[in-house]
């Protein structure tokens, strides 16, 4: 019987690592052999598959972040060992959940970007597509987060600490990575992707830097101790950590470092595959047939001069033959219109990392200006499009002066970039630009994590067929005026919220109630996002059943979950003021009987397995324009979860798959604040209103308690009377009323149970369309032709 060998392949494993038995071995030690057994299990299909792809025109994902999570879980499913694993964890002593707890999620990401390159792999996999992974191996991935007093605190994530059972180190495929200063190894370290039941695996790169002499031993016996350990650690400093920056860019040398050294290693790595695999073709006349590189945002974009000084200067072709090539082998993603986020680095960083790169890239700056100046282009024009000026070099203008196809990542964010933000490109190149639209896996993102919706639409729909092709959730409609269907959507939700209610209370300390709306805000901290007008829409209820405790409202559970970049002293802010608002809330009596607040610690990967699920109201509150598309939006979707959101990313392509009226839109529009901007004046909204004056005025009471921080005096000021930047940038005030409205609507139709579940089922049917495997096909298709 199958489970019986699998349950001896894992003793073995663990008499083999331990030399103990099954049942004197922790819960560690049987979750990393069960995880070896896997690995050993999928080895020849792995094998397959790299050896197939060798053959083949692959493309390669070139990014910073892979923010796989947990691999355990979703191996399992994918690989299709899920009927037996209950019953393995059993025999082994063990529940299957307390198994998949003991797995670190390795948080090589911060958010929607990381999280974004790990569902393509997935889906990649699943379609068969050669898709490769290429990046960073941090040794310590995005901080954990915890609270003190309400303040956000922050410590190490040292993921690998217990081991990483889900990698290979192919230490024989290392790489020297040159910098100006020092020579680094990069050691490559491989990941199985695999394919939902089909035998595909495909790799997921990721490098470690460590030294050249590990060890200098000479210094050592003359007793330098801490000389000999300098080198080894001014190596392994370059993939020490993750930048925990989500929409800043660092601006330190080390993080350009970290950028090329990864670059560096893969350029290096296809290359010499490359002329292993085509000795003869010394001239890489047939390279670019072979070979597509997608720049998931700029981060990577240090492989174009990469790539150039590989077939100039190691492989003697001509600038000419160089360039010709280095034009068709490169996409470019972009995922922000921020400005703050867009990466330009002063000449002498760059020089520094690399003085041949930089070099390479002032030539190619050169050579364009030229270009322009032939076609008869202004001064001014050019001195937008240039790649290297006042000193800085531009890396979006790099890549996008180099690439083949330029892609947004929702509808309204390609359009802002078409029109605006890179108007002068578009111009220039208007084929190059076109959008593909984000997705998510549904295999993580609901058959894995939400397994009771997942077998109540197979047996609705009579077969699992839809797990890979997400447009067949349509059929699903035909149940919306079905009466059991509804009740049993409800029962489902109700199931998921009882499920994370119990796990908040272990993990939190907090009580909450499954029978209240469960209202989820998760994701980054960030002003655009507007978790602030959030919070302040609680302070309003506070203050509204405070003066009247008998009012009729549906009770109400507000979670939150999200790390602020631990330099974002207003982002910091916002969490303190959420959970002085979660203290003075639930630690009133009356208060608390209707409104409940929640922020969790350290929201990842592995908790938002467990919160997508349980979801009523899914917040997706940014300001109109500023959040490229988001896709914790689809997650919840999928999950049955009702939208609350503004016209912005990819909530506008849900509204429009799924109903307006089916979820709840409010705020202004792009056009509508485009037009407002230059005359906005929340000071005067403030002062003659006397609703938002009575909220807003909270951050200067002794209701609640910064605890001397001044954090709650600089949120006020950044709203009202900021003096060095725009009061309320971010259009809270102005979006309050049409919020507090939305929600409004929310209570009144919640009331209703089986009207607000066909809603859920209308959003669970339409979520087709944000599958990754269709966002993956589309890549494939119309940019990578592979
Ligand atoms: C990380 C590092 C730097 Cl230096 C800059 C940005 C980031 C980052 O994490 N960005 C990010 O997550 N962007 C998000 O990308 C998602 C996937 O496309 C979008 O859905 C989301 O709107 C966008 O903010």
């Amino acid at each position: 019987m199958e489970k019986d060998r699998i349950v001896e392949q894992i003793k073995d494993i663990v008499l083999y690592k331990t030399g103990k038995t099954i049942d004197e071995v922790s819960p560690q030690a049987k979750y990393e052999a069960s995880s070896i057994m896997i690995m050993d299990d999928i080895k020849e299909d792995w094998a397959k598959t790299t050896k197939k792809n060798k053959d083949r025109r692959n493309a390669y994902y070139f990014s910073a972040e892979f923010l796989i999570g947990r691999s355990f879980g979703n191996n399992i499913l994918n690989y299709g060992l899920n009927h037996e694993a209950e019953g393995v964890a059993e025999e082994l002593g063990i529940s299957l959940s307390a198994l998949e707890e003991m797995e670190e999620d390795p948080a090589l990401g911060n958010g929607g970007l990381g999280r974004l390159a790990a569902c393509f792999m997935e889906s990649a996999a699943t379609e068969n597509l050669p898709l490769q992974g290429y990046g960073v191996r941090y040794s310590q991935g995005l901080f954990k987060q915890y609270f003190n007093q309400g303040f956000q605190m922050e410590e190490g994530d040292d993921w690998t600490a217990l081991g990483d059972p889900w990698s290979l180190r192919k230490q024989a495929e290392t790489k020297i990575v040159n910098f100006k200063d020092q020579k680094v190894l990069a050691v490559p370290y491989d990941t199985p992707v695999i394919g939902y039941r089909n035998k595909n695996i495909n790799t997921l790169r990721l490098w470690q830097a460590e030294a050249i002499n590990g060890f200098d031993f000479s210094k050592f016996n003359n007793s330098l101790y801490d000389d000999s350990m300098s080198t080894k650690n001014r190596a392994e400093d370059i993939t020490r950590v993750l930048y925990p920056n989500d929409s800043q860019k660092a601006g330190k040398i080390l993080r350009l470092k970290q950028q090329y050294f990864f670059v560096s290693a893969s350029i290096q790595d296809i290359v010499s595959k490359y002329k292993q695999h085509f000795p003869l073709d010394i001239k890489f006349k047939d390279f670019s047939k072979y070979h597509i590189f997608q720049l998931n945002d700029t981060h990577p974009v240090m492989a174009i001069p990469e790539l150039m000084r590989l077939l100039l200067d190691e492989n003697f072709l001509s600038w000419e033959e160089a360039w010709k090539i280095t034009k068709k082998v490169f996409a470019f993603t972009n995922h922000t219109i921020l400005q703050e986020a867009m990466e330009k680095w002063s000449e002498d960083i760059v020089e520094t990392v690399n003085p041949r790169c930089f070099e390479i890239i002032k030539e190619i700056d050169r050579r364009f200006i030229a270009e322009l100046k032939e076609s008869k282009y202004t001064n001014e024009k050019i001195e937008e499009l240039r790649i290297v000026s006042k000193g800085t070099v531009r890396m979006a203008n790099l890549a996008i002066r180099t690439s083949i196809k330029v892609n947004g990542v929702a509808e309204l964010h390609t359009e802002i970039l078409k029109k605006d933000t890179l108007k002068d490109w578009y111009e220039l190149y208007p084929s190059k630009f076109l959008n593909k639209t984000n997705g998510i896996t549904p295999r993580r993102w609901l058959v894995y994590s939400n397994k009771e919706l997942s077998n109540y639409i197979t047996e609705l729909l009579g077969s699992d067929d839809w797990i890979l092709d997400l447009s067949k959730l349509k059929e699903l409609e035909k149940y919306l005026d079905d009466e059991t269907v509804l009740k049993r959507i409800n029962e489902i939700k109700y199931n998921n919220k009882v499920r994370l209610a119990k796990y908040i209370k272990e993990n939190e300390g907090v009580d909450i109630d499954p029978n209240s709306i469960f209202d989820i805000q998760v994701k980054r901290l960030h002003e655009y996002k507007r978790q602030l007008l959030n919070a302040l829409h609680i302070v309003y209820l506070y203050n509204k059943i405070k003066s009247n405790p008998e009012i009729d409202i549906v009770p109400r559970t507000f979670i939150f979950g999200g790390k602020a970049a631990p330099g974002y002293f207003r982002a910091k802010s916002i969490i303190k003021f959420i959970n002085e608002i979660a203290k003075l809330v639930n630690n009133d009596p009356i208060v608390s009987k209707k409104i409940k607040v929640v922020f969790v610690e350290n929201f990842r990967v592995s908790y938002g397995e467990k919160i997508y699920p349980a979801a009523d109201v899914s917040e997706q509150i940014s300001t109109a324009g500023k959040e490229a598309s988001g896709t914790g939006n689809m997650k919840f979707m999928l999950n049955g979860a009702l939208t609350l959101g503004t016209y912005d990313g990819a909530n506008i392509e849900i509204f429009k798959e799924a109903g307006e009226d089916s979820n709840f839109v409010f705020g202004a529009t792009v056009e509508e604040l485009k037009e407002i901007e230059s005359t906005y004046d929340p000071e005067q909204l403030y002062l003659n209103d006397e609703v938002i004056k009575e909220t807003v005025d909270i951050l200067k009471s002794d209701i609640i308690n910064d605890n001397g921080s001044y954090m709650f005096l600089e949120i006020y000021n950044s709203l009202i009377a900021n003096k060095n930047e725009k009061p309320d940038a971010y259009f809270v005030l102005k979006d309050f009323h049409s919020y507090v409205k939305a929600h409004e609507k929310i209570d009144k139709e919640y009331r209703d149970s089986l009207s607000w579940a066909r809603k859920s089922l209308k959003n669970i049917a339409n979520a087709g369309k944000f599958s990754s495997d269709r966002t993956i096909k589309e890549y494939a298709n119309e940019i990578w032709d592979i």
